[in-house]
């Protein structure tokens, strides 16, 4: 495969942006080789700057539910770009796309918007404290909430990737504040909260973690964890910058049945264009400024042409729930076909799935949380990766990232994808 228009501009990259990326797991380190450098996508694929074409199965880590270069949205941003792109003042659509919000995601009775999935969940844990007054909160082993300083413990995704889940930079007094408590383990979140009584503000957890690659709550979980916040009066966040939106039109604490006191979104909510949101229950939502104390700002929070682009998708999710059971319909497709393979090849290797999230898992072990994810063969991971981008399918670049499909995949791509995925196994296996 020639690829030296990306190497010439990875080379050129490297001088003056760090590590020649500007989100750390696109640099390819945790896979080997060099990060191909995309020039357009459409549908289901994507294709680099030497004119390769790829089936994707990122998506741009998780906004394109509807595939790469969606009409639809492409021409709500092209009806939106005449009216110009950004005006620091308030607009109808942030009215409408609010509106829409309380209406799709159970928890959310007031939302504020800003611009990434990091802003939303900084913002909500600033919020959370100054409703309750207290300075702690608790989060999950390998889960990952974007990289403000509170949550570069033991964080996931690229953190994870590079081994770098404590992130240097971060204060000794910031982390102190920040408590660690395996993901699936209640009792480990009880004996927390008994140890830092009445000191905990909040509890944030991606309900369905992507970040360890993808994992499920075991039943119950996500139910004890709502009790015990809802009788310590500790605020539950759901991250669902991920799952929200994905799983279901009300993510994944419509699935489960369990709504948290406050949501963080980000990803599909925005059409691929940067966007992020926090919401939750009116009376802590009211703390914020200028409603209220907890000052929270942003240039270009509800920027008109990302609302447009957000709410194209918004509206069409929300008028079109079938959506949501083709994606699962796709889903189930993909993955009961890399079973059935990895059966044939007397392959065991975990693969964890909902909806149109997945991730194939390089150990034998079941996967739910951090300790598990760790057990798995980077390495072999990483000759995965490559055997399958070199038979035209590009996958996450880590072994502890979800998958993310979407509406374009027709059956014939998918068996394009199983048929990659065959020859990959045998090749690494040497089966
Ligand atoms: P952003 O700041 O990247 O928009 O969102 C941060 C974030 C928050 N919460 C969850 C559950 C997330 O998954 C993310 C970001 N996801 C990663 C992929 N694991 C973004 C990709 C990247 O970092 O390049």
């Amino acid at each position: 495969m020639n690829i030296s228009k990306s190497k010439a501009l990875f080379a050129k990259a490297q001088n003056y942006i760090p590590g020649g990326v500007n989100s750390p797991v696109r640099a390819f380190r945790a896979v080997g080789g060099e990060p191909l450098f995309i020039k357009k996508a459409d549908g289901p694929f994507i294709f680099d700057e030497d004119g390769n074409k790829f089936i994707e199965l990122i998506n741009s880590w998780g906004p394109m539910l509807l595939g790469h270069n969606n009409k639809m949205i492409r021409e709500a941003i092209l009806g939106a770009i005449d009216d110009g792109t950004s005006f620091g003042a308030p607009t109808a659509r942030e009215v409408e796309i609010a509106e829409l919000i309380v209406s799709m995601v159970p928890s959310v009775e007031k939302v504020r918007m800003v611009n990434s999935g990091t802003e939303a969940t900084m913002s909500a844990i600033r919020v959370a404290r100054g409703f309750t007054g207290r300075d702690k909160f608790i989060k999950m082993e390998g889960h990952y909430h974007g990289h403000g300083d509170s949550f570069l413990i033991a964080a996931g995704s690229g953190a994870m990737t590079m081994g770098q889940p404590d992130s240097p930079g971060v204060t000794k007094g910031t982390a102190k504040d920040t408590l660690i408590a395996p993901y699936n383990d209640l009792d480990a979140v009880k004996e927390l909260v008994a140890a830092n009584k009445g000191e905990i503000a909040a509890l944030i957890l991606e309900p369905v973690p992507g970040n360890m690659g993808l994992c499920l709550p075991v039943p119950g979980y996500l139910e004890g964890l709502r009790e015990i916040c809802t009788q310590e009066g500790i605020i539950l966040i759901f991250d669902e910058v991920m799952t929200g939106f994905r799983l279901a039109k009300g993510g994944a604490q419509e699935i489960f049945g369990v709504i948290p006191d406050m949501t963080t979104l980000g990803k599909i909510i925005g059409g691929g264009m940067p966007v992020g949101a926090y919401g939750g229950k009116k009376e802590i939502m009211e703390f914020v400024s200028p409603a209220g104390p907890v000052y929270q700002a942003g240039t270009l929070s509800g920027n008109p042409i990302a609302m447009a682009a957000g709410l194209a998708m918004l509206r069409h999710l929300n008028d079109t729930p079938s959506v949501y059971e083709e994606l699962n319909q796709i889903g189930t497709k993909l993955t009961e076909g890399i079973a059935k393979i990895n059966r044939g090849l007397g392959l065991t290797y975990t693969m964890n799935s909902i909806g149109s999230m997945y991730s194939l898992f390089f150990t034998k072990d079941l996967v739910n949380d951090f300790y598990s994810a760790k057990t798995c063969d980077t390495v072999l991971f990483g000759k995965y990766f490559q055997a399958m981008l070199k038979r035209g399918v590009y996958l996450a670049p880590s072994q502890f990232e979800s998958l993310f499909l979407s509406t374009s995949l027709t059956d014939e791509i998918i068996n394009e994808i199983l048929g990659a995925h065959k020859e990959a196994m045998v090749e690494i296996l040497g089966l």
